[in-house]
């Protein structure tokens, strides 16, 4: 069904052509007046704070020849089609990583990312979709599992783009409350004492961009382990400032002092470097990268050699998805931590 403005619209353009002895324009069917049409897909979702949802809504949309898909931002991810394997990751984040449409022939290189002037939304990244009857991949190249598709056909669609919206929505709050399940269970489950820390958790859609517990407890001597629990995002574990220049692209890839993370003393600079899984590495193509050197790595642990001050704690925070005030204050993805004498026994 067509909107009421445009059934509208095409009632008075066949009346004026009819009124002017070109009556032929009436045996055309509805939908082939009506023109190309734009199909919405969100690319991505989440609260924008710590908890990410790395699906497109919808993932998979059919569609005419002619008709341009409008891409809207709910997060940071990009839409790529066809990447060449010469790119990794990191091309992606700057301006060589974005490749307009249309996509007028089956490998191109299409991408965008959410990239524009501060404003209250960002611009759609839109598509024209002008390729033969068959299904055309594109995805996301930081999360992983974050794909979509588009299938171009003739004659009649499976659903319209009101249609595809609200399917969408319903999967987005789907989405949304086993997200909120996830992670009350993890902060339940997690334990302030038991010398471990989550990086990071969630599932293949839902992503917490937090640390399992904030607030840690442990005793000089005892390691504190943590864990990388994101398949989705690095993260790292950095107390203090990290060294070197935020312009460079190895900047907090990798593991930084000049802290001993074998004794630590909890005032030096001590950064575990990115923490992320093989499958990331090898889905970032990172091999192509300035970075090729990183080494995948999930756990850091840290041992401390002194007792905090009574009242005092050791703030740590992750470098990509927190920040260190200068009066030394932690915010966004960041915890701290208290540590006692040794135990007697
Ligand atoms: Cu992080």
């Amino acid at each position: 069904m067509l909107p009421f403005i445009a059934r509208a619209r095409t009632l008075g353009l066949s009346m004026a052509l009819a009124t002017a002895g070109l009556g032929v324009v009436a045996t055309v069917p509805a939908s082939a007046v009506a023109g190309p049409t734009k199909w919405d897909i969100q690319v991505g979702a989440g609260n924008e704070v710590d908890t990410g949802l790395n699906r497109f809504y919808p993932s998979d949309i059919t569609i005419h020849r002619g008709d341009t898909v409008s891409f809207g931002w709910g997060g940071f991810h990009t839409v790529t089609f066809n990447p060449p394997a010469t790119k990794s990751i990191l091309d992606y984040l700057g301006p060589g990583g974005f490749s307009p449409g249309p996509l007028d022939s089956a490998g191109k290189f299409v991408s965008g990312v959410p990239l524009g002037p501060p404003s209250a939304e960002l611009p759609h990244f839109n598509v024209l979709i002008d390729v033969p009857a068959g299904k055309y991949h594109f995805q996301c190249m930081l999360h992983q599992f974050m794909h979509g598709s588009i299938t171009v056909k003739s004659g009649t669609l499976p659903r319209t783009n009101d249609e595809n919206i609200t399917l969408a929505n319903a999967q987005i709050a789907a989405d949304t409350k086993r997200a909120t399940a996830l992670d009350a269970r993890l902060t339940r489950h997690a334990s302030a004492t038991d010398g471990q820390a989550l990086v990071g958790a969630g599932d293949k859609v839902a992503e917490f961009v937090k640390f399992y517990p904030t607030s840690i407890t442990v005793r000089v001597g005892d390691a504190l382990t943590f864990k990388d629990g994101d398949l989705h995002e690095p993260h790292t574990v950095t107390f203090g400032p990290v060294p070197g220049d935020p312009r460079d692209p190895a900047f907090g890839v990798f593991p930084s002092g000049p802290g001993n993370p074998n004794a630590y003393d909890g005032t030096s600079p001590l950064s575990s470097g990115f923490l992320f899984h093989q499958s990331q590495y090898n889905y970032w193509n990172l091999k192509v990268s300035a970075v090729s050197a990183a080494v995948p790595r999930t756990e850091f642990s840290v041992t401390f050699a002194k007792p905090t001050m009574p009242g005092n704690v050791i703030n740590f925070y992750c470098a990509l998805h927190g920040a260190l005030l200068p009066n030394g204050d932690v915010v966004g993805m960041s915890g701290h931590i208290t540590v006692l004498p040794a135990s007697d026994d």
